[in-house]
């Protein structure tokens, strides 16, 4: 770290705050008993004082809102960027207490006085500047960019004209020419100014409460910036703090988050990147909170960057921590010409977050008699709009933006493609990864299926019920075979899909003729049949709340039943699942509390029939071990402190004493047996609660909660699953995931990189016909054909749900099974939603 110091603070106009929350206590028994008609007559006067009071004062604000507060006039700030032409950057530039950072930062204050004169709205109005810092142009070693602060004192009735004519001073878009020819004020001037662009500033960045402070660093060496306190406590309330982050000229900025876990709520807490060295809102490359899943790479354009950590009065969380380091400019190579029949380019610094400004241009020539194919494997370029005015794709013309699935195609009708990536100025993404093949026009997937999407994909994955084009085109047109069903679009579906609760055929014919309701009748969830037209009527006609469950609006309900989510206040709303979907259905708002769960930090990109999953990827998943011995069974974080098992994974076995604490040891975050790292946190045990009714000849409650001696500071490997209300439903024919390190086949080994494997919750009929030692407590999950499963060393693990507001859920732990992956065999779970209020009751969470 180079220096630090402590800006001058904003003071804008307090904004009055009226608090609106006025209360009225409900009269007592006794009050109401008390009817006597001199209180009322009484009673009647003061009502009508108090009336006519409160008309007359909600009369004034209106007037001083809309009449007189336009006359009240209030700071306005504005962060702006100077380019000055003929200037060679001098290093002490960097020192806002040299006198050459002085002398040449009056020049700039002199100059933008000079250009706010010729505007009278901006003459009138302004209050003065202050220069910030200085870096080195775009153009080269003979130009600098100053970074200041206007302010002015204006009616809050002229801001919009204030910041248009402050607009007015940027130089016209797109003109290279402009750029670099434009003088903005005379040649006799004092500076050679080429150019200013200001914003109004992010008004969440002007409280007057917040403590602020900068720091200023050289990333020529590679080093680590992070909030105040990460890791050992949670950053501080009302705090400003900015990073000013240069690069040796020509090189660019890299910030690479290890950690970030702030407040969810970006009103409150949040971080701002830019690619400036002040907070200029055309410069924003982009505004995190709560804890992202997304890429956290990012680049400069040039030879700055700016972080800044803005923090509100309550809820502090962990913070971040972030790597910086500086990129030679000759990292970045990207376009080109592409030739042979077959290969991949990605955008800039992928799978980091591309740069801004940035251009790259690829030509693919393949042979002369062949088309060009292209696929984008991963495609996220910032927002959708239609004509793709800012960051964009541009094959052979069509400009593509915002996110498209994997599996896009784009075809030509000639043997070349011409590809652009462009990016802005501000708000960068992720890009995108692209495979190129030439084709035959005749024969575009030789030896595979073409999808109508022009995928191509292996011919054994047509026609097995699975969507592998994405645009379902493998499953149409199928000729069935004998344990299938033929759906009513032709599609092929396997016969225990069929009434299972799940639209496995995509026109829900598989699940057609399961109820018996008649023809226009909607079947309730208790077995009841209503008219269909009292679905989502906003009427309880089921009387189970189920034929409003799945409506626009969730209804509160006048009584509650299995199948309704009970809202703290006691209350029961018709919406299923509501529950940290990301929308308030309950008055109180108490289905969205304690939603710190189910997330994921990054989506880069045992079990039986599984596949390795990526780091990360699971982080609620936990290994649970002897000490001495190693992997045992698997366990879910519930919070900082709790983990859910299973039973007989703690039951003493002979000589081994797995029912005492301090036999064991949680390695969380962990993704590889024997090989920790950053993220793994290994923890001894304080306590097991084993459930006291835990059967182990049947596996009934086989369910155990295990206390860690200590919290755990979360990270983006160590993330609590979401817990299910007793009424969630997870649906037969649902998608759900194992997780572990178990055997990777019956009698098998374990494994060493944490398996992943999807299989699918099956209707509680078909579990108990199938294993008939399963109970309602227990759920199953598997994929009936066999092949995937959950086996030994998986025990104690989750099974993992995605929920409608994208958290994941655990619906089961793994707990026993017929062999491990037999065919019409399923995994046996504990069901979760049946020990909601034990797991409660016993660790608190
Ligand atoms: C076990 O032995 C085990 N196929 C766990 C799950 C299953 C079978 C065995 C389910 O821990």
């Amino acid at each position: 770290m180079d220096s630090m110091d402590s800006e001058e603070k904003f003071s804008p106009a307090e904004d009055p705050e009226w608090d609106t929350t006025v209360e009225f206590l409900p009269p007592t028994e006794e009050q109401q008993e008390e009817k006597s008609g001199h209180r009322k007559t009484l009673w009647a006067g003061v009502a009508l004082l108090l009336s006519a009071a409160a008309v007359a004062l909600i009369t004034g604000l209106l007037v001083w809102h809309f009449h007189l507060r336009r006359d009240v006039k209030e700071e306005r700030v504005y962060i702006g960027l100077m380019e000055i032409n003929n200037q060679r950057f001098q290093p002490a530039y960097e020192d806002p207490s040299s006198p050459e950072f002085s002398n040449l930062a009056s020049l700039v204050n002199q100059q933008l006085k000079l250009l706010y004169s010729k505007n009278s709205v901006l003459a009138k109005n302004f209050k003065g500047s202050t220069v910030h810092a200085f870096s080195e142009g775009d153009g080269g070693g003979d130009s600098i960019v100053a970074y200041y602060q206007s302010e002015f004192d204006i009616h809050v009735s002229q801001q919009a004209a204030l910041d248009d004519a402050i607009e007015s001073l940027d130089p016209p878009a797109e003109s290279q020419q402009s750029r670099h020819g434009r003088l903005l004020l005379k040649p006799t001037d004092a500076l050679n100014v080429n150019g200013v662009i200001s914003r109004v500033i992010d008004p969440r960045m002007t409280r007057r409460t917040l403590a602020r402070t900068s720091f200023n660093f050289h990333v020529s060496e590679a080093g680590v910036v992070q909030s105040p306190g990460f890791t050992d406590s949670l950053y501080p309330p009302n705090i400003y703090l900015q990073w000013r982050l240069r690069a040796d000229p020509g090189h660019r900025v890299r910030l690479d988050f290890h950690t970030l876990i702030l407040e969810d709520d970006c009103q409150q807490d949040f971080i701002k990147i830019y690619d400036s060295l002040a907070p200029i809102e055309n410069r924003v490359l982009t505004e995190q909170c709560g804890y992202p899943q997304r890429s956290l790479s990012f680049m400069s354009s040039g030879n700055v960057m700016l972080l800044i950590l803005v923090t509100s009065e309550k809820n502090n969380f962990p913070g971040f921590k972030a790597t910086y380091s500086q990129i030679p400019p000759t990292e970045l190579k990207c376009g080109g010409t592409l030739t042979g029949d077959k290969g991949s380019f990605s955008s800039p610094f992928f799978p980091s977050n591309y740069p801004p400004q940035t251009t790259c241009v690829w030509n693919i020539e393949a042979s002369t008699e062949k088309f060009v194919k292209v696929q984008f494997n991963k495609f996220l370029l910032g927002k959708y709009s239609s004509e793709c005015p800012n960051d964009y794709v541009d094959v052979n013309g069509q400009r593509l933006c915002g996110s498209k699935p994997k599996g896009t195609v784009v075809t030509s009708q000639s043997n070349m493609m011409t590809i652009k990536f462009n990016s802005d100025s501000s708000y960068v993404d992720e890009g995108f990864t692209a495979e190129y093949e030439a084709f035959i026009p005749t024969n575009p997937c030789p030896g595979r299926f073409q999808c109508t999407n022009n995928l191509c994909i292996n011919k054994t994955l047509q026609c097995d019920g699975w969507k592998d084009c994405g645009d379902g085109s493998d499953e149409n047109h199928c000729t069935c075979t004998a344990s299938q069903m033929k759906c009513k679009n032709g599609r092929c579906k396997p016969k225990f899909w069929e009434c299972d609760g799940f639209d496995d055929c995509g026109d829900n014919s598989d699940e057609e003729m399961c109820v018996k309701c008649k023809p226009g009748e909607f079947p309730c969830r208790n077995n009841r049949c209503i008219p269909e037209k009292l679905k989502c009527d906003g009427k309880d006609d089921c009387s189970d709340g189920s034929d409003e469950s799945k409506c626009e609006r969730s209804l509160v309900l006048q009584q509650c039943s299995e199948f309704t989510f009970r809202c703290r206040s006691g209350r029961c709303i018709s919406k299923l699942n509501p529950e940290c979907d990301g929308e308030q259905d309950c008055e109180d708002g108490s289905d969205e509390d304690d939603c710190q769960c189910g997330t994921r930090p990054y989506q880069s990109s045992r079990i039986v029939g599984g596949e390795a999953s990526e780091e990360g990827e699971w982080p609620w998943q936990v290994s649970l071990q002897i000490k001495g011995t190693g992997h045992v069974c698997g366990a879910s974080v519930l919070s900082n402190r709790w983990l859910l098992t299973a039973a007989h994974c703690v039951q003493d076995n002979g000589p081994n004493k797995y029912s005492q604490a301090d036999q064991w040891e949680a390695l969380l975050g962990l993704h590889v047996q024997s090989q920790t790292n950053e993220w793994t946190v290994r923890r001894n045990v304080r306590r097991i609660i084993a459930h006291d009714d835990y059967k182990p000849l049947t596996y009934d409650n086989d369910i155990a909660l295990m206390e860690l001696d200590g919290d755990v500071t979360l990270n983006q490997n160590i993330w609590p699953i979401c817990l299910p209300s007793p009424t969630y439903d997870f649906p037969a024919g649902q998608e759900a995931w194992i997780t572990g390190w178990g055997a990777t086949r019956e009698g098998g080994l374990a494994a060493t990189i944490l398996q992943k494997a999807e299989v699918r919750i099956i209707n509680s009929t078909v579990c108990k016909s199938l294993m008939p030692d399963a109970n309602d407590r227990m759920l199953c999950a598997g994929v009936l054909k066999g092949g995937v499963d959950a086996c030994q060393g998986d025990s104690g693990g989750p099974l993992s749900v995605t929920g409608p507001g994208e958290r994941v859920f655990l619906a089961g732990v793994v707990s026993w099974g017929d062999g491990c992956a037999r065919r019409n065999k399923p995994g046996v779970y504990t069901r979760i939603t049946k020990y909601r209020s034990w797991i409660k009751e016993k660790s608190g969470v």
